[in-house]
C-alpha cells in the first residue's frame, strides 16, 4: 500500500492538514497522517466489516473500516422501502408479535456468533428494546433471518450477549414487570411483591442458528442493564449489571439511586442448564412470537408459542450471587482471559475490576456480606481485584485490545480512557466529540481482540458536520490505537443512534456472501421459472399474477379482468442469474409500497384496488438501457364486472 497509493495519500494528508473548517478543539488530536490511515483507494476493499446498531431506527448498518464507508443498512425491526422489507407478503410475518404487527423497535446491541470465543462470521444477533425481541441476521445474505419475542419482559436492554460457542444468547429485562400470567391489573405500588426481574436464556441451534427461549431465570424486581458471558475459565458464568436494586417504581434519582452500591449479578448458567436437564423449573403459560425467514422457500412464518420453563433463582442455592458495584452500574465487560470483570458505575468516579478467581474463592469460603432478597452478597473486597482510580467521569463501556489494555468510554467527561488491565494504571486519554456511549475494537469483546482501530459512537454531534437543521446525524469517530497514544483519524456519520457495534476481519465473511439465488432451486408456490410460465388466474376474489422480471420487461405487462375489491397478488420472479441485477416492482396506489426482488427470488406484493381505472406498474430499480420500458398496465373494472382475465 505504501508505494502504490503514495500520491493519493500525500494529497489527502495535505488536505487534512490544510483543512480550515476543522473545529479548533479537535486540532490537538488529529495528526497529518490521519488521511493516509483511513484511505481505501477506489476499487479496494476495507479491512473490516463493522456492524453498527441503529438505535431507534430499528436497523443495523454495515460500515467498512477504516474508511467509514456505509456499505449497507439491514432492516431488522423496521420496514425499509429500499429493500422492500416488511412490504412483501414473504417478509411481513417477520414483524409479527403477540401484540400484532410491530414494525419498529429500538435496536441497541450487537453480538456476532462465536466459536471458541472468536467471532466466526456466521450471524449477528441484535435486540429490540421496546417490544422485547431478539433477532438473528444471516451474514451469507445480510438479511434478517429470525425474530424472537421474549415473554415476561419489559424491554430487554441487557441483550443479546453470547456465550463462547454461541450456545446461548441472553436477554435480561430492563423493566421488571409482573410475569405475563399475572400481569392483569396490578397496582404499580405493589412493585415489591408483584414485579419480577427475568433473564431469558435463548438457545441457538449450532447449524441453523434457530433461536428459542430455552429457559428463564426469575428473581427480585431489579432492572438489568447490560451483561457479558464469561470467557475461558469463567465460560460457565454470566455477569449482569443491575440498577434500581431499591426496587422503586419510579426511577427518579431519589428512589433508585439511594444505595451507594448496586450489584453485578453472577449467574452460573452451566448449573441452570443442568437443573433444566434434570427437569427442574416450572412451566408458565405465556404468548410470544417466533418468526423465521425460511432459507429454502424465502418466506417468513410466524408462530405464536405459549409456554416457557422458569427457574425461580431463590429456590436454587449456588445459582446466583450478587457482587456490590458502585452507583448504578451500566456496562459489565469481561476481559479476553475471562479473569477480569469490569463494572462501570455511571455515577461513580472509579472503575471496579473484579477477579473471577477471587469470586470463586469468596463463594467457597462464604465471604458474604448478608443477603439481598435471599441471594448471597459477596463481600466487595473479597471479589475485587482492584479499582482504576480517577479514570474520568461517567464510565460506561469497556473494550479490550491484544496487548492487555482496556478502553473505557466516559460519557460525562466525553473521553476514552486507556488503562492496563493488570496494574490498573491509566495510560492515555483522548477526547470524544461528544459524549461517547459505546466503544468498539474489532474482536474487542472476544477472546481474540485486535489492536489497530477503536471506534467511539457518540451521543451528541453538534458542530462536527455541516448543519442540517435541528436534527443532526449521529456520529462515530475512528482512532488508531496501534501506538502508545490513541490518535483520532476519522469522523463519520451513522444511521440512527448507534449503541453497541462489532467488527470482524472482512475475510471471515466475504467469501461466503451469496451473490444470487439459483432459479432451479426456487420452490415458491407461485414461481414462474420462465416467461412462458407467467400467468394470471382467479380464485374467487383472489387474483394471482405469476409475473417474471427480466431485462427489460414485466411478463405479463398488460392485465385485464381485475375488479375493484379483488385481492391481487403480484408474485414477481426475478429471472436474472447474475450478481447485482435486482428488479423492483410498484403499482400506482398500492398501500404496501414496493418490492425489490433479487435474482432467482420470488416476492409478492398484495394490492386491493379500490377504484376502477388504469393502473401503471413498473420496475423501480434502474436495470438496463431499457429500464424505463420495464412497465405495463393493469385495467381495474368495477366490482361485479364480467371482463374476463386476460394477459
Ligand atoms: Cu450504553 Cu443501550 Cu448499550 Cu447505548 S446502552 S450507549
Ligand atoms: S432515469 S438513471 Cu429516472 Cu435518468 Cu434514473
Ligand atoms: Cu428492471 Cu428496471
Amino acid at each position: 500500500m505504501k508505494t502504490k497509493y503514495v500520491h493519493g495519500m500525500v494529497a489527502l494528508a495535505l488536505l487534512a492538514g490544510l483543512n480550515g473548517c476543522k473545529p479548533k478543539n479537535a486540532g490537538s488530536v488529529v495528526s497529518g497522517d490521519a488521511a493516509a490511515k483511513v484511505y481505501v483507494a477506489p476499487g479496494k476493499y476495507d479491512e473490516y466489516y463493522n456492524f453498527v446498531s441503529g438505535g431507534f431506527s430499528g436497523q443495523l448498518s454495515v460500515y467498512g473500516l477504516p474508511s467509514g464507508r456505509l456499505l449497507r443498512v439491514i432492516p431488522v425491526f423496521s420496514v425499509d422501502p429500499e429493500k422492500g422489507w416488511g412490504y412483501s407478503e414473504e417478509t411481513k410475518p417477520m414483524l409479527n408479535t403477540s401484540h400484532g404487527q410491530v414494525p419498529w423497535d429500538d435496536l441497541h446491541h450487537v453480538s456476532m456468533s462465536q466459536t471458541n470465543g472468536e467471532i466466526d462470521g456466521r450471524w449477528v444477533f441484535v435486540n429490540g428494546n421496546n417490544t422485547p425481541r431478539v433477532a438473528r441476521v444471516d451474514l451469507k445474505t445480510f438479511r434478517t433471518a429470525e425474530i424472537l419475542e421474549l415473554p415476561n419482559s419489559g424491554g430487554n436492554h441487557s441483550s443479546p450477549f453470547i456465550t463462547e460457542n454461541s450456545e446461548y444468547i441472553v436477554a435480561g429485562t430492563r423493566f421488571s414487570v409482573p410475569p405475563d400470567d399475572k400481569s392483569g391489573d396490578v397496582p404499580i405500588n405493589t412493585y415489591k411483591e408483584n414485579f419480577k426481574g427475568t433473564i431469558s436464556f435463548i438457545s441457538v441451534d449450532k447449524d441453523k442458528g434457530n433461536m428459542d427461549v430455552a429457559f428463564q431465570l426469575q428473581g427480585p424486581g431489579v432492572n438489568f442493564d447490560l451483561s457479558h458471558a464469561g470467557k475461558g475459565k469463567s465460560a460457565g458464568w454470566f455477569f449482569f449489571s443491575t440498577y434500581n436494586t431499591e426496587q422503586a417504581n419510579t426511577l427518579l434519582e431519589v428512589n433508585a439511586s439511594k444505595r451507594d452500591k448496586d450489584f453485578i449479578m453472577a449467574v452460573n448458567w452451566k448449573m441452570a442448564e443442568k437443573l433444566i436437564k434434570e427437569g427442574k423449573g416450572r412451566k408458565q403459560a405465556v404468548k410470544y412470537a417466533s418468526n423465521r425467514f425460511d432459507e429454502k422457500t424465502h418466506t417468513a412464518t410466524s408462530t405464536i408459542k405459549n409456554q416457557v420453563t422458569v427457574l425461580d433463582i431463590r429456590d436454587y442455592p449456588g445459582l446466583v450471587y450478587m457482587i456490590p458495584c458502585p452507583k448504578s452500574p451500566h456496562g459489565c465487560d469481561v476481559d479476553p482471559t475471562g479473569e477480569y470483570i469490569v463494572g462501570s458505575g455511571k455515577l461513580a468516579a472509579l472503575i471496579p475490576v473484579f477477579s473471577f478467581d477471587k469470586i470463586q474463592k469468596a463463594i467457597a469460603n462464604k465471604s458474604f456480606d448478608g443477603e439481598y432478597e435471599g441471594i448471597p452478597v459477596i463481600k466487595y473486597e473479597a471479589a475485587l481485584y482492584g479499582e482504576v482510580k480517577k479514570p474520568g467521569l461517567g464510565p460506561l463501556h469497556t473494550e479490550f485490545d491484544d496487548k492487555g489494555n482496556a478502553y473505557t468510554s466516559m460519557f460525562v467527561s466525553s473521553e476514552v480512557v486507556k488503562w492496563n488491565v493488570k496494574d490498573l494504571k491509566v495510560l492515555d486519554r483522548v477526547p470524544t466529540y461528544y459524549s461517547v456511549g459505546h466503544l468498539m475494537i474489532p474482536g474487542g469483546d472476544s477472546r481474540k481482540p485486535t489492536g489497530k482501530y477503536m471506534v467511539a459512537y457518540n451521543k451528541i454531534t453538534k458542530d462536527r458536520y455541516l448543519p442540517t437543521g435541528p436534527e443532526l446525524s449521529q456520529s462515530a469517530q475512528l482512532y488508531d490505537i496501534s501506538g502508545d497514544k490513541m490518535q483520532l483519524i476519522l469522523d463519520y456519520p451513522t444511521i440512527g443512534e448507534p449503541h453497541y457495534a462489532q467488527a470482524v476481519s472482512a475475510d471471515v465473511i466475504k467469501a461466503n456472501s451469496v451473490k444470487f439465488f439459483r432459479i432451479e432451486e426456487n420452490n415458491h408456490p407461485y414461481v414462474a421459472k420462465g416467461e412462458s410460465n407467467a400467468k394470471v388466474f382467479r380464485e374467487g376474489n383472489k387474483v394471482h399474477v405469476n409475473m417474471t422480471l427480466m431485462r427489460s420487461h414485466l411478463t405479463p405487462d398488460n392485465i385485464e379482468g381485475i375488479r375493484v375489491g379483488d385481492e391481487v397478488y403480484f408474485h414477481t420472479t426475478n429471472l436474472e442469474q447474475d450478481w447485482d441485477v435486482p428488479h423492483g416492482f410498484a403499482i400506482k396506489g398500492a398501500l404496501n409500497a414496493e418490492l425489490l426482488v433479487m435474482p432467482g427470488e420470488t416476492t409478492t406484493l398484495k394490492w386491493i384496488p379500490t377504484k376502477a381505472g388504469m393502473y401503471p406498474m413498473y420496475c423501480t430499480d434502474f436495470c438496463s438501457a431499457l429500464h424505463q420500458e420495464m412497465s405495463g398496465y393493469v385495467r381495474v373494472s368495477p366490482a361485479g364486472s364480467n371482463v374476463p382475465i386476460s394477459f
